[in-house]
């Protein structure tokens, strides 16, 4: 308080620092360029350390959620088959474990909520980013060694999660864009970031639950915007001199909360489907969708992808290997015993579509390979260039009594786009290695 009265009579405009620094000499706080320091620049009242912590408690809510998803992403990619990208990580490697089948929709949940989680929380950040605005323009910059060490720490935060939260969303939009490899660049931002929020956590998170008691939210919901007044502490984070609000506390979360749920409205039907499909503007890739039996989300088209629609036709045969070849065309897997599931393709991208599809199981077409154990199998796609053309899949992926061969899709033949003649399906695996246009299948003994 004492600190605000002395601001009114600064002429300058510009308060005192709020601590007269000891270890650092008094010249640099007189070279203070103006605005920084505890500048009367920044007047809403509504800055302070309890806004701050009710915004950081949120994002300490969401983020590991966001983050946790994200990584289990990278094990369901099956990093021992050097198909997890960046391949060779070091001693950042997670714990691996086989990634389920079952339940059939686990990665449309883990990877529903890591792409609809991730945006929603950009309100929250950009929320958190300016309620701690002052302290990027505190003077003396750096007060003390431990001082140093949490701004620095705070590069790696504000930077990570800027980082992860740009290179997602313009990868669900836009499809790798980038001049570098999109899962190498946010695998090791993620720990970036990770690495950093562990350090802001240990130096902040007594003083967060500290603020959090401070002030009750059941009052704060209850008062009107006239009654709203600055956070009666002396920190950096309030204004010296305040403004009259033009938003009360409560509009203040009401606003922020407002934002995390229209990020949600707009981008979890293309997961979810149904008449919430339609809401999905902000995730388009997983919003169109035809009428027609077949008619759904492509990820590839065969012309994208460089599939030349000739090899497809009656020429076109299934190469089994292992313990034995077999070439098998498009009429004899349709005589072996036929399986309908229905199954949803979950895109990293977050979107989802759950169709019913029919084919030859692969545990038969294992068998009919001479091996009918197989601890892997590396399905190979007509596809000539890109990365997704040829997917390794686990014993219990291949095993697994719904992992399928599918050659029709909705009670119609499966659509060129689709994978036509022939494309995998199994439950719980991320979409890209569903593998379309099936060319071959070798079934591996050992590992
Ligand atoms: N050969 C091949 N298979 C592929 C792809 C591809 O680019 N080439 N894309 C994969 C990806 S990323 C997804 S999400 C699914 C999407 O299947 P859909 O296009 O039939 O919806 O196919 C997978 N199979
Ligand atoms: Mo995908």
């Amino acid at each position: 308080m004492a600190d605000t009265q002395r601001s009114r009579d600064d002429d300058a405009g510009e308060a005192e620092p709020m601590r007269r620094p000891g270890s650092v000499p008094r010249a640099v706080a007189r070279l203070r360029p103006p605005g920084f320091g505890r500048s009367r620049a920044w007047r809403s009242p509504l800055r302070g350390p309890w806004l701050t912590s009710v915004f950081s408690l949120g994002l300490l809510i969401g983020l590991p959620i966001v983050a946790l998803t994200g990584l289990l992403s990278y094990v369901a990619y099956g990093p021992r088959f050097g198909q997890a990208h960046p391949v060779d990580v070091g001693w950042l490697h997670l714990p691996l474990f086989d990634w389920p089948t079952r339940p059939a929709w686990i990665y449309r949940l883990t990877q529903g909520v890591h792409v609809i989680g991730g945006p929603m929380l950009v309100p929250l950040v950009l929320a958190k980013l300016w309620s701690v605005l002052p302290k990027l323009f505190a003077w003396p910059p750096v007060r003390s060694i431990a001082h140093a060490l949490e701004r620095l720490s705070l590069i790696g935060l504000v930077g990570g999660i800027l980082f992860e939260l740009a290179t997602g969303v313009l990868n669900i939009q836009y499809d790798y864009v980038f001049g570098f490899s999109f899962y190498t660049a946010h695998y090791y931002g993620a720990w970036v970031f990770i690495a950093a929020l562990v350090v802001h956590l240990a130096l902040k998170l007594s003083a967060m639950v500290r603020a959090l008691r401070s002030r009750s939210l059941r009052t704060e919901l209850r008062t009107s915007r006239a009654d709203t007044g600055p956070e009666p502490v002396d920190d950096e984070l309030v204004a010296v001199a305040p403004g009259p609000p033009t938003l009360g506390r409560r509009g203040a979360l009401g606003l922020v909360a407002g934002g995390v749920a229209m990020v949600g409205v707009l981008s979890a039907g293309q997961t979810i489907g149904g008449a919430a499909r339609k809401a999905a503007l902000l995730l388009p890739r997983g919003r169109s969708a035809g009428d027609r039996p077949g008619d759904f989300q492509v990820n590839k088209t065969a012309v994208a992808a460089g599939v030349d629609p000739a090899r497809t036709g009656t020429n076109w045969r299934l190469r089994l290997t292992g313990a034995r070849s077999r070439s098998l065309d498009r009429a004899v897997l349709l005589g072996m015993p036929q399986h309908t599931a229905e199954l949803p393709i979950a895109c990293v991208e977050g979107w989802s579509t759950t169709r019913r599809w029919t084919g030859v199981r692969l545990r038969d077409l294992a068998a009919l390979a001479g091996v009918p154990d197989p601890a892997y199998a590396h399905v190979a796609s007509l596809q000539r260039h890109g990365a997704f053309r040829a997917a390794y899949l686990q014993a219990d992926q291949v095993l697994d009594p719904d992992a399928l061969l599918a050659l029709r899709v909705d009670g119609v033949d499966l659509p060129l786009d689709h994978g036509f003649p022939a494309r995998v399906i199994v439950p719980g695996l991320p979409g890209v290695h569903n593998t379309k246009w099936v060319a071959s299948i070798e079934f591996g003994r050992h590992a």
